[in-house]
């Protein structure tokens, strides 16, 4: 079966309260973080190569906790992704098609070209184009779900990603504050990967656990080692059932290193060894196929072909997008994302 047809199908199989087993829910995660590996590594060869303008923007070791997020959704939530969920949005729904459009600036792509890396969405289907603004879109998703709530619309979660250099802004307070306050079905999702761009964590707050903040807005806390799919699967899963019930946001901090610069035109050099050396310097996407092996829910020939499978399905997408056209600057209409038929747009 075809990974166009076998993923959908793992998808709705994994919504939560569906019967899916531990192996499969696994499995399931694995192959959403290969294919958000293999398309990075794509696109970090495509940048070197001077076919992407622009920045590019990696999830390397944040795949587990990303593809978590993305499966612990169901496709009627709301997903605010961050520059290094690529395998969140996979996982939630995004063809492949729409990264490779994007970063290649085609017109059929969903910003049509004009945006040159990870600012795309799919604001119809709940995943919200992200603005660069750190922090900025925790409001903006608050902002639905209250709509939703004036609307009776009840069982939406709202999910945001963030790094820990967006807690330090104002516009993280403002709607942590305001989610708590109005008990919104938020999950607040902080990848903690120990650096934002050059300012390491020890420079970002004073507290010992980004996760203590949490007891000021009174909200839940939960801590995660992203390292570990498992656990990554187990908390992420139980914020978001602990918000959809009722019992107000949920902040999640996952501990993890980033793998990669900041983007492909950063090397990292100030990404100390001691750290990467570290639990937290270990690969996730290698700890979940050593686990997967170890637990004998697959074999070594099976990840051969998932993997042969994938860059297959990339490389496809890429030749693809290569023979589709640019946006003309004399036809371009000049707007971003918004489109009549996106205002017009309601919920039932
Ligand atoms: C309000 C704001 N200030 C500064 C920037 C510039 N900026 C872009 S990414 C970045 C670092 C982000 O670090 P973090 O939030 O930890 O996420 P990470 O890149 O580590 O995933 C900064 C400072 C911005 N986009 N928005």
């Amino acid at each position: 079966m075809s990974a166009d047809k076998l993923l959908p199908m793992l998808q709705t199989a994994l919504e939560p309260g569906s019967t899916a087993t531990v192996s499969e829910l696994h499995l399931a995660a694995y192959r959403f973080m290969l294919r958000a590996r293999l398309l990075d590594d794509k696109f970090a060869a495509l940048y070197r190569a001077g076919k992407i303008h622009g920045g590019v923007f990696l999830g390397r070791g944040q795949e587990a906790l990303s593809a978590a997020i993305g499966l612990s959704l169901k496709k009627t939530d709301v997903f605010a992704p961050l520059i290094r969920d690529g395998a969140g949005r996979l996982a939630f729904g995004e063809p492949i098609l729409d990264a490779v459009r994007t970063y290649l600036g085609s017109s059929l792509g969903p910003m049509r070209g004009r945006d040159g890396n990870v600012h795309r969405g799919r604001p119809q289907e709940g995943l919200l184009p992200m603005i660069s603004h750190l922090g900025a879109m925790i409001s903006v998703v608050n902002g639905i779900l209250i709509a939703r709530r004036f609307k009776k619309i009840s069982g939406t979660v709202g999910a945001v990603c963030l790094g820990d250099g967006a807690t330090s802004t104002g516009a993280f307070h403002e709607a942590i504050n305001q989610a708590a306050v109005e008990k919104l079905p938020l999950v607040v999702v902080v990848a903690d990967n120990q650096y934002a761009y050059s300012t390491p964590t020890s420079r970002q707050f004073a507290c010992e656990d980004l996760a203590d903040k949490a007891i000021g807005y009174g909200v839940t806390a939960h801590s995660i080692d992203a390292t570990d799919l498992t656990a990554c699967l187990k908390i992420v899963r139980e914020a978001v059932a602990q918000a959809r019930a009722g019992h107000g946001p949920q902040l999640v901090v996952a501990k993890l290193l980033r793998l990669c610069g900041h983007g492909e035109h950063d090397d990292a050099n100030y990404i100390v060894p001691e750290l990467k050396n570290s639990p937290l310097g270990r690969d996730c996407l290698k700890v979940a196929e050593e686990n997967l092996l170890l637990q004998n829910w697959t074999d070594a020939a099976q990840l051969a072909v998932w993997r042969s499978n994938i860059i297959h399905e990339i490389e496809e997408a890429v030749a693809q997008v290569q023979r589709e056209p640019a946006p003309d600057p004399f036809t371009e209409e000049w707007r971003a994302i918004a489109s009549e038929h996106l205002s017009e747009m309601h919920h039932e």
